[in-house]
């Protein structure tokens, strides 16, 4: 199972409907809200260049754009 960290903020959309499926779909993963403090958006953007929310960062890797995340997590977990 890859190690996943999701990075959101409360107040975007897209993050929500990422969130939406995570709930529905009762997956565990880390969630770290990018507005919560200065470190969470800091880290993001060592991580994958750039602050945008959502993005999924799997075993190290970045994945942004909510549509894409919801797809790469349908596909990962169909299977468990
Ligand atoms: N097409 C993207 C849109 C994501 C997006 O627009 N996120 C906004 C917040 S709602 C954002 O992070 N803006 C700040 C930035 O790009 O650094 C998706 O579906 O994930």
């Amino acid at each position: 199972m890859a190690n996943l960290v999701l990075y959101y903020t409360q107040s975007c959309p897209y993050s929500q409907k990422v969130l939406r499926f995570i709930e529905q779909n009762n997956i565990k993963l880390v969630l770290k809200d990018t507005h919560e403090g200065r470190q969470n958006r800091e880290d993001l953007i060592k991580i994958g260049g750039k602050s945008q929310v959502p993005c999924l960062v799997i075993d190290g890797q970045a994945l942004y754009e909510s549509d894409d995340i919801i797809e790469w997590l349908k596909n990962e977990f169909k299977r468990h």
